[in-house]
């Protein structure tokens, strides 16, 4: 519920901006896929983060970063972006165990508006 106030918070301010700039041709980035998906319970440890959103995203200052549930970053540190789909970043996790865990996500969207958000997904063997 607070992930979906914040969108919705972010897509409102985004329109302002838009409304009042010449950059309105261009478009604000928001989430609309991940794997893991948002809420999953999984079995075993995904391989891998990917997250996709409804345009490109700059491929500056991306950033994906999986957190366990004591606050500690466990993810690869090697946030990629795919060359052909600019829209879809992900990063590799090693084997991980039974948790929580928040995958937190920052891009600059073409608009230049950087955009911010979380999920959480669990590991429950
Ligand atoms: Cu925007």
């Amino acid at each position: 519920m607070k992930f979906y106030s914040t969108k919705i918070l972010l897509q409102s301010l985004c329109f302002i901006a838009a409304a009042t700039s010449s950059l309105s041709a261009f478009s604000h980035a928001i989430m609309v896929k991940s794997q893991p998906e948002q809420n999953a319970i999984l079995a075993v440890s995904p391989k891998q983060i990917d997250v996709w959103f409804n345009d490109k995203v700059g491929g500056e200052y991306k950033a994906v970063a999986v957190i366990d549930s004591k606050g500690n970053r466990v993810d690869n540190k090697d946030v990629q972006q795919e060359m052909l789909d600019g829209s879809h970043l992900y990063c590799t996790i090693p084997n991980l165990p039974a948790d929580t865990y928040t995958v937190r996500y920052r891009v600059v969207s073409i608009d230049t508006h950087i955009v911010t958000g979380k999920f959480q997904f669990t590991i429950k063997p």
